[in-house]
Parts: structure tokens; sequence; C-alpha cells
């Protein structure tokens, strides 16, 4: 269960409602937003820009509710809540709008719409090992992700072997790339990566260096559908910054999705074709994904 900010009885006089004299009059109307909210950031920051700020989803509620007539409850409180969804924080949020005085026709209290919606973001997600087992590692990491709340994988890129790059002299890595679909924020999500790496003993210690498992998040969204997140945060880059330059993410990637698109500064540029430039001489084909492999269900056959 996730951490909630909640408003309750913004209320506003509006004009929604199917009858003529409902339009012309107008009635009062009232909503309580209920957001989930991943506010451990805010809540050791105490940075207002790491949370949502209530006033502004209050204020966007009141806009909704005084604003342009719409026949129906349910659209109105529908509009809430999607408008609360632009938020990046907000992973969901339960809208439900109170019209007291709606004409019924009986004596009656109140009648309310509810509604709830969940952000449902495409995400893709790079995998390394050069420690340990690496292949049983990158099978147990992308299970631990699929089994995160608010995670489901879709689908994993085969392994490939690849020669390492920067760094100190260490051995050869595997790599993959996963695409999974989240109801996290970015830094929920990326929060969770890191403790999928600390319990298989990742040490953040040298720079390029050695490790039992790498989890990166290379891209938050798709510019292909609704946009991708782009970020330059201290926590978190994105898209990451070094995706479009390695092989070893873009060959896999091309692999689980040859359609998949990577922004790069100014330009959204096809992944393959990324890919076609590098010298992947460094990138050969891995071992098959060790038994028991986590699912092999196509994308879109597999849900949350
Ligand atoms: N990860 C690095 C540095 N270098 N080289 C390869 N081949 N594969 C990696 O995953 C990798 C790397 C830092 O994350
Ligand atoms: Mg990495
Ligand atoms: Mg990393």
């Amino acid at each position: 269960m996730s951490d909630r900010i909640a408003l309750h009885g913004i209320a506003a006089r509006g004009f929604h409602g199917v009858l003529a004299e409902e339009k012309a009059v107008g009635q009062p109307f009232s909503a309580d937003v209920v957001l989930e909210v991943d506010t451990a950031r805010a809540g050791a920051s105490d940075d207002l820009s790491h949370t949502v700020n209530y006033a502004e989803v209050a204020a966007v509620a009141h806009g909704i509710l005084a604003g342009p007539s719409l026949d129906l409850v349910e659209t109105v409180a529908n509009r809430i809540a999607e408008a609360s969804l632009r938020h990046t924080v907000v992973e969901a949020v339960e809208v439900t709008v109170h019209k007291p005085q709606a004409p019924v026709g009986v004596p009656f209290d109140d009648v309310t719409v509810s509604v709830r919606r969940e952000r449902d973001v495409p995400v893709v997600v790079a995998l390394g090992a050069n420690l340990g087992l690496p292949a049983e590692t990158l099978a147990s990491a992308v299970r631990e992700v699929d089994a995160l709340d608010g995670v489901t994988v879709q689908r994993a890129s085969p392994l490939v072997e690849t020669d390492p790059v920067g760094g100190p002299e260490q051995p050869t890595y595997l790599n993959a790339v996963l695409v999974a679909r989240t109801r996290l924020s970015p830094w929920h999500l990326l929060r969770e990566l890191h403790a999928v790496e600390a319990r298989h003993g990742r040490r953040r210690e040298v720079r390029w260096g050695a490790r039992t498992l790498d989890l990166d998040l290379v891209q938050y969204g798709d510019p292909r559908a609704g946009g991708d997140v782009v970020l330059d945060d201290p926590e978190l880059t994105l898209p990451h910054p070094r995706a479009h330059e390695r092989a070893f993410v873009l060959v896999p990637w091309s692999e689980v999705d040859p359609a998949a698109r990577l922004r790069v500064g100014a330009d959204v540029a096809d992944v393959p074709g990324l890919a076609a430039r590098l010298d992947s001489g460094g990138v050969r084909p891995g071992p098959p994904w060790p038994a028991p492999w986590w699912g092999s269900a196509p994308a879109g056959e597999r849900s949350r």
C-alpha cells in the first residue's frame, strides 16, 4: 500500500447535468481526491518539488467542477482523475464527486461517483552482471522485478555476452534488456531496482567496476506513445545518459523491441538504427536463459 495525500470536500457551484435547468442554474458539487504518492523522497528531503503540491491538484479539480458543463458526474470524476495523474509522482488516484442536490425526485442525502485510475507506463530496464553466476542472477532479477508490486515484465531479450566497456580490468558481462509496465513513479521504481540489486549483494564502490547485478532504468514512458519522461536530477537522469552509445544495451533492446525509439538530445532515434551505427564487435550471443525461466509469453499476453 502506498502513501496517500487526500483532499476532501473541494467545493464549487457547477453546471454539470443532463437537464437544461442544471446547465442554466447550476448547483453545488464537491470532490474528494485521494492521491497515491510515494512520499519517501520528499519526506527525506523536505523539498516540495519531490512530491505533488496538493494546492495545485485542488485548483485543477475546482476548475473542472466549476468549469464548462458536462452531462455526467462520471466525466467530471474522470477528468479530475486524469489531471491528477499528470503529476509524475502520482501513482494512482481515487476521485469521488458529490452532487447532493441532484434532481433525483425523492428525498436523499447525496449521490456520488467514485473512480480509481492508475498510472500505467512502459519502461525499459537494462540488466548486467559479471561476477558470481551472471546468467542465474539475471534470470532471478527478471523474476524479482516482475514480482515487484506495481511492475509487470512483458518481455526480456535473449542474454548477450559482452566485453566490458570502461572501468578497470574485469570479467566479460552478460547483459539483457527487459520491457515492463509500471504504476510506480520513476524514483520509486529506481529505488525498487536498487533494492533488487542490493539483494544480490551489489556494492556501489568502483564506478563502472565489476558487479553481481546492475539494473539501469533506461527509459520511462515511450516516445512513440504519449511521450517519455525526461529528467536531469542528481538521483536519476532519463533517458539513461549513455544508453544511446552502448551496444550492450542497444543490441538486446533491438531484439526485444525492434520498433523501439530512444530520445537522444533533441531527436528521437530508432534503436536498431543506433545499434547499427556502433561497433557491435564486443556483443555476442549469450547462453540460453537458465531454467526455471520466468515465462515465455509474448508482449501483450501477460497482464498485471
Ligand atoms: N556496465 C557498466 C560498465 N561497463 N560493460 C559491459 N559490457 N556491460 C555492462 O553492463 C557494463 C559495462 C556500468 O554499468
Ligand atoms: Mg550500468
Ligand atoms: Mg546502474
